[in-house]
């Protein structure tokens, strides 16, 4: 379900709200959209729109009813109401995602503490729209208010109990890190919007076979491994990082912080695009808006068009390398597919050249615009 209040995009959101269903195993089968100035305060949407909503779902036999919009706990609660189903929202479904995906340790402990910290603003805001209501009816303190209190209360000692182990475990990688630190790697992460095409171009380069999937957040943990360039004589390290999304939900930003800026604490930063979405220029600028929240948008990048194979006769480039701008930035770019090995052996030969560079003592260079034929 999508309410369209006039932001651009909305078909693309829409239709990655599909995708994202599918990722978390559910089977969209239908699709509803509306236009409205602004959303209703208490439904979201007209009360008309939800009859017609539960008319289809009961024809159709829905189980649930997705919003791409941010709802407030009343809306939903709301709406469950009036629907009879399970209603929720975009941040509830990536969230329910990562829920899904988190396979270390650590990756289970963010997601669960960026579950927590959505629960508790729920529950927050339900208590004080219980207290008024209660309030109206002249019923100060009842039983609801203080099961409310007590659950707050409990999420909160959960809250800090997964912030403590979280912190342990932090540690432990740290010390791991500076380990690695001492090799003196020069590091590479594949980064991009989810679904781009990471994890295909990552086994491609190393031969490894991490998961890859017509899936979005196929990848939650970062694999690292070593990538020998004989053009430049040594080995770098790749690593294989989770995928950015638009709208990613704020507790989820901060849980994954450090996972993220190790992932990306890189020399070099492999911007991979699926190049055959229409949505791509969107997607580079979520993927941008994500580093800069994050602190990583100085990390010299060289974008990496994927999907070449996919594209029409017509939207072919001319030219496999050129420069792609960002944020009025010129960055390198290079066409490759990575799941017909194409353009793979260019792709290298760029990596061994920037490397060497590097090992040369000129790590300056690589930023430096007066390079000759380009940034890299
Ligand atoms: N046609 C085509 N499909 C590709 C190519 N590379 C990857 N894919 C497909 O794109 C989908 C996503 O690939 P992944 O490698 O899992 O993408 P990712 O960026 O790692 O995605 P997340 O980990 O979910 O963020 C899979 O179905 C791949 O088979 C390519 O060069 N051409
Ligand atoms: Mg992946």
């Amino acid at each position: 379900m999508g309410v369209d209040l006039g932001a651009p995009n909305f078909d693309a959101a829409l239709e990655e709200l599909g995708l994202l269903a599918q990722s978390a195993g559910m089977q969209p089968i239908a699709r509803i959209t509306c236009k409205r100035k602004a959303p209703d305060a208490a439904l979201f949407l007209g009360s008309g729109k939800a009859d017609e909503i539960k008319l289809l779902a009961t024809q159709l036999g829905a189980k649930e009813i997705l919003f791409d919009q941010s709802l407030s706990p009343g809306q939903q609660r709301n709406l469950e109401r009036h629907l009879e189903l399970p209603v929720n929202d975009r941040t509830f479904l990536i969230l329910e995602i990562f829920a899904q995906r988190a396979r270390s340790h650590e990756g289970k402990l963010q997601v669960e503490l960026a579950r927590l910290q959505y629960l508790s603003t729920r529950l927050v805001r339900r208590w004080s729209h219980l207290e008024r209501q209660s309030g109206g009816i002249g019923m100060r303190g009842g039983p609801g208010e203080a099961q409310i209190e007590l659950d707050r209360r409990m999420i909160g000692e959960t809250i800090k109990r997964t912030k403590e182990r979280l912190s342990k475990v932090k540690r432990q990688r740290q010390t791991q890190r500076r380990r690695r630190e001492r090799q003196d790697a020069f590091n590479i992460s594949l980064i991009g919007y989810t679904n781009a095409g990471k994890s295909t171009l990552f086994n491609a380069l190393v031969k490894a076979r991490a998961y890859a999937a017509d899936q979005l957040f196929a990848t939650l943990d970062t694999t690292t491994r070593q990538l020998y360039l004989g053009e430049a004589g040594r080995s770098v390290s790749l690593s294989d990082t989770v995928g950015f999304i638009r709208d990613l939900p704020h507790g989820l930003v901060d849980a994954f912080q450090a996972t993220l800026q190790e992932a990306i604490d890189a020399d070099l930063l492999l911007h991979v695009v699926d190049a055959a979405n229409p949505h791509f220029p969107e997607q580079i600028l979520q993927v941008q808006r994500v580093l800069k929240e994050i602190g990583a948008d100085g990390i010299p990048q060289l974008l990496v068009f994927n999907k070449l194979d996919a594209l029409d006769t017509e939207h072919r480039p001319l030219k496999l390398e050129d420069e792609f701008e960002i944020d009025g930035v010129q960055t390198p770019r290079i066409f490759v597919s990575a799941r017909e090995a194409l353009g793979l052996q260019v792709l290298r030969k760029r990596l061994a050249s920037i490397a060497q560079v590097v090992r040369q003592g000129e790590n300056s260079a690589l930023l430096s615009p007066e390079t000759p034929g380009g940034v890299l």
